[in-house]
């Protein structure tokens, strides 16, 4: 029997974490075969509901899932864990300014940041979910000197999944034939939804648009419906998506770990390393392919101006808002 993976989830008795925790135990994330051990934290008022769902865990009877943890310490959620999902973070409240709610989560990403550092095994792979999730994954990063920097990524794998649908919806195709989508850039309204690598069956996406005449889809629509996509779910369930953001890193680390699908690759926000003129200093999302618990960032595609321009809009706003927590980045 393979060696038990412990898995740190924060924010585990939110919306996403109901979401999530069974995928992991049922053995969506890392395989059937693969004993986990749930180390979950939240708030000490959010206890008593943590312990419901890990009540609730327990009486699935899931085979892999070999024990729970529910704390408020994250010391002890962290200990040794070798995946963590950083899901916990402030919401926005009433008249709260966008400034604040980086800053109020930047506090709680840089206490975890550290204790992450002492206390987590030393390969780690921490995905941030948390808003705004790139930003908190670099001050995760910034506060984990000792942890490997490749190791902390933010999830863009919801707007991924999003931008492939739209797709799949405009030309009554199926899903698993839509390949090599990507979104660059920040999880927020400047990310850049790009189709133009994409495939269908080896065509050229943007090619069979042009012969249906859709060419102005793309811009008018397609990439404002998925940059917009979490607002209008907001609007019409009254809550953020919360079981496709957790189909989503139940995705991200599967793939990370395991594999991305052959000829296929999948967005990740990653620490950004100069691909595609983005500076080192921000996690952007790129296209990657996943190996044996690596990534490695597509290299090579061709990109439009009009790309580079939205591609170099997203970078800036993610500048910005490192400026507002430059303080709690340490060096
Ligand atoms: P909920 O408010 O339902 O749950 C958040 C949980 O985190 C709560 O139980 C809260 O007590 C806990 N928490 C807050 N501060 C904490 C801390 N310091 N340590 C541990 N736990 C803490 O939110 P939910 O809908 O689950 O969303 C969680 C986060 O995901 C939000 O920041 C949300 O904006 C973000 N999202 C990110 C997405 C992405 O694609 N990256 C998409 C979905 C979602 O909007």
């Amino acid at each position: 029997m393979k060696a038990p993976i412990r898995v740190a989830i924060t924010g585990a008795a939110g919306q996403i974490g109901y979401n999530l925790l069974f995928r992991i135990a049922n053995g969506d994330m890392l395989g059937r075969e693969q004993p986990v051990i749930l180390q979950l934290l939240d708030l000490p008022q959010a206890q008593p509901a943590l312990r419901g769902v890990a009540m609730e865990l327990e009486d699935c009877a899931f085979p892999a899932l070999q024990q729970v943890i529910t704390t408020d310490d994250p010391r002890i959620a962290f200990r040794d864990a070798e995946v963590v999902l950083m899901v916990g973070a402030r919401p926005r409240s009433k008249g709260m300014e966008r400034k604040d709610l980086i800053a109020a989560n930047g506090v709680i990403f840089s206490e975890q940041g550290r204790i992450l550092n002492e206390v987590a095994a030393r390969h780690v792979k921490v995905l941030v979910v948390g808003n705004p999730a790139n930003t908190n994954a670099l001050i995760a990063m910034k506060n984990a000197p000792d942890l490997a920097p490749c190791n902390f990524t933010a999830m863009m794998r919801l707007d991924h999944n999003r931008a492939i649908t739209q797709v799949a919806l405009k030309l009554f195709q199926p899903i698993q034939d839509i390949k090599k989508m990507v979104v660059w850039g920040n999880h927020s309204g400047t990310q850049y939804p790009d189709l133009s690598h994409a495939e269908i069956r080896g065509r050229k996406v943007i090619d069979v648009l042009r012969q249906n005449g859709w060419e102005g889809w793309v811009e008018n629509e397609f990439i404002p419906t998925v940059q917009k996509r979490g607002a209008a779910v907001i609007e019409a369930r009254g809550l953020s998506s919360a079981a496709s953001a957790a189909n989503s890193a139940v995705a991200h680390i599967h793939d990370w770990m395991l594999h991305s699908h052959h000829n296929d690759w999948v967005t990740m926000s990653v620490p950004s390393d100069g691909s595609y003129g983005i500076p080192e200093g921000v996690i952007y999302g790129f296209p990657v392919t996943c190996r044996n618990g690596h990534y490695q960032i597509v290299q090579g595609l061709e990109i439009s101006e009009l790309g580079h321009k939205h591609q170099l809009d997203s970078h800036r706003e993610l500048l910005e808002e490192r400026e507002l927590v430059k303080h709690l980045l340490g060096n």
